[in-house]
């Protein structure tokens, strides 16, 4: 049985994942932290600690308390915010990962954070982006994925903690929104499509970007922590992937689905660009080979249950 630290854990992925692992691990298993609390079922169903990442001896102590072996470390700026603030996203999301690691290390925790889609740049291949490829991102994001996933490979290799991490595409999900995403478009669309019935895309028609619904990406976090290490040849981090898609074609789906919905333009030149500098899809070959991923959701599928939990939801 696992006992597991989660920071972050009232964000887009986070307040899912609380709720997971505790359905999975037992509620008083999974201690969710976050820098301020709300009221979500992720703050209610079972232990909750302020935690601030960028403060060490905090996060130690209260993976010290509850004797954690696990530390799921989910805190940081999204891609467009770390663009608009890149010295604080460094210092977040740098400054946040290495006392992760750090606590995780001194428990002798198994570790997970997520990579991203934005560890690519535009001189990476665009189509079938494979696993082993160039990495040299232009976005502030990116540096810090890149690095990230380049310190969680050092923290396995020179003190055995066993990290392990996904290259997430867009995240897709009805319970919480993301927040300062380039892929953000792909969740409001649906939010205003049940709600205005149109919507306005700040990403152009022709952008291609790999996505995935929230409960595929929750079941890879899981699979990828209960996998087989012999069997794992990366680590940090699998591509994983469920559908690529640009903003014309989410579009079209809804409107099968929700006749009379319209999507119109005002182009946002920073996110545009950043999503420009993304692979337009990503092969996810070594995650399905070495731990068995797989993706249940395709666009048509994702969109009906979106349309439906959204009509009960607004
Ligand atoms: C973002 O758009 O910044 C994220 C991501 C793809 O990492 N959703």
């Amino acid at each position: 049985m696992k006992r597991i630290l989660i920071t972050g854990a009232l964000g887009q992925i986070g307040s899912e994942l609380t709720m997971k692992l505790r359905e999975t691990y037992g509620s008083d298993n999974v201690i969710a932290t976050d820098i301020k609390m709300n009221d979500s079922d992720a703050c209610s169903s079972g232990p909750f600690e302020i935690v601030n990442v960028t403060d060490v001896k905090n996060m130690v102590d209260v993976a010290k308390k509850y004797k954690v072996d696990t530390v799921m470390h989910l805190a940081a700026l999204l891609s467009a915010t770390a663009e608009a603030k890149p010295v604080f996203a460094w210092n977040l999301n740098m400054g946040g990962l290495m006392n992760a690691l750090e606590t995780a290390r001194e428990l002798n925790a198994q570790f997970f954070t997520p990579s991203s889609i934005g560890a690519f740049g535009p001189s990476t291949p665009k189509d079938d982006t494979p696993q082993d490829t160039i990495m040299r991102p232009t976005t502030m994001y990116g540096v810090n994925k890149v690095a990230g996933e380049l310190l969680s490979d050092y923290y396995f290799h020179k003190f055995g903690v066993d990290t392990r991490g996904l290259r997430f595409p867009g995240l897709i999900s009805y319970v919480a929104l993301p927040g300062g995403g380039t892929t953000d478009y792909a969740v409001e669309i649906y939010y205003e499509a049940v709600s205005k019935g149109k919507y306005t895309s700040y990403i152009d028609k022709g952008t291609y970007m790999d996505m995935m619904y929230m409960p595929d990406a929750l079941n890879a976090i899981v699979d990828l922590m209960e996998a087989d290490p012999v069997k794992l040849r990366h680590r940090n981090a699998f591509n994983v992937t469920a559908m690529s898609f640009a903003p014309e074609e989410i579009a079209a789906e809804i409107a099968k689905q929700l006749p009379g919905f319209e999507m119109t333009y005002e182009v946002d030149p920073v996110r545009q660009q950043i999503a420009d500098s993304w692979p337009n899809s990503i092969d996810a070959t070594a995650a399905k080979e070495e731990w068995g991923f797989k993706a249940e959701y395709d666009l048509a599928k994702m969109t009906k249950d979106m349309l439906e939990k959204l009509r009960h939801k607004l």
